[in-house]
């Protein structure tokens, strides 16, 4: 898949792409990352690439011609790309969404605004799909595209190595992980929970899941609305009920 970004800060990627994964990626070839500098594409002396808004008013808009040029180029250099408008006003960015992306696109071309944003007809002219991915304020679209990328990438097959994609397959994306341990086994005093040590892989496994649920179920009980506990998962949650209802009774 071919990430290809316009933006005024093409520099702010190329750490992103030299390390981890992504550049694991790239190296195979399973991946390519352009960065492409908005401000190539201005004519005059100055290479202006803001302008006042239309009606006053403060803050400074990206003026649409160099936005068109830049994304003339980009499809030509990724053809059959979806173009996504990073802004606060997109749908908000999620799992399923970078699943989708993955999945159903050859390339991805990211205009990534600055000050108060880019001129609507840009919009209008260009963009496929807008995405957001939360409620706060930034003061560039830079760093949500790279959050897009990273969790698409890491989608695409061959970048995860065996062990983390088999992970990747199952349900585990909607669930928050279970707790994690590794050496020492006592560390300031806490020790590593006993089935960890235990060497019985059964055990193991239903400690994690009930883990995994329990930390679900407190942190972030909302993850159960997109998807409902498995009758395995049901089985649990009455489990721990049971438990906890014995200790309120001592
Ligand atoms: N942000 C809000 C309301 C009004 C403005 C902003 C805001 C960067 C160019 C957009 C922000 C958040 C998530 C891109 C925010 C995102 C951006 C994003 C973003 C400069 C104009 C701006 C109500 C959301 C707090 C600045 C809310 N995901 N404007 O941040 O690009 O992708």
């Amino acid at each position: 898949m071919n990430f290809c970004v316009l933006t005024l800060f093409p520099e702010l990627f190329d750490t992103f792409f030299a390390h981890g994964m992504i550049k694991r990626a790239l190296d195979k070839g399973l991946i390519q990352g352009t960065g492409i500098n908005i401000r190539d594409f201005t004519h005059d002396r100055h290479h202006t690439v803001d302008d006042k808004p239309y009606g006053g008013g403060c803050g400074m808009v990206m003026k649409p011609e160099p936005l068109d040029e830049a994304l003339q180029a980009a499809k030509k250099q990724c053809p059959e790309s979806r173009i996504i408008l990073m802004s606060p006003q997109g749908q908000p960015f999620d799992q399923q969404k970078a699943i989708e992306l993955s999945s159903r696109e050859q390339g991805l071309v990211f205009i990534c605004g600055r000050y108060e944003g880019i001129d609507e007809r840009i919009y209008n002219l260009w963009v496929d799909e807008e995405i957001s991915i939360g409620d706060y304020v930034m003061t560039g679209g830079e760093l949500a595209a790279m959050v897009i990328i990273d969790a698409v990438a890491r989608l695409i097959p061959g970048v995860l190595g065996k062990e983390e994609s088999a992970q990747a397959d199952s349900f585990i994306d909607e669930r928050l992980e279970h707790a994690q341990y590794t050496r020492p086994e006592t560390f300031k005093g806490q020790h590593v929970p006993e089935i960890l040590l235990s060497g019985n892989h059964e055990k193991i496994r239903q400690w994690r899941e009930d883990s995994a649920l329990k930390r679900t179920f407190i942190k972030r009980p909302d993850l159960f609305e997109k998807m409902k506990p498995t009758a395995v998962e049901k089985q649990m949650l009455k489990q721990w009920c049971t438990e906890l209802s014995r200790l309120a009774e001592q």
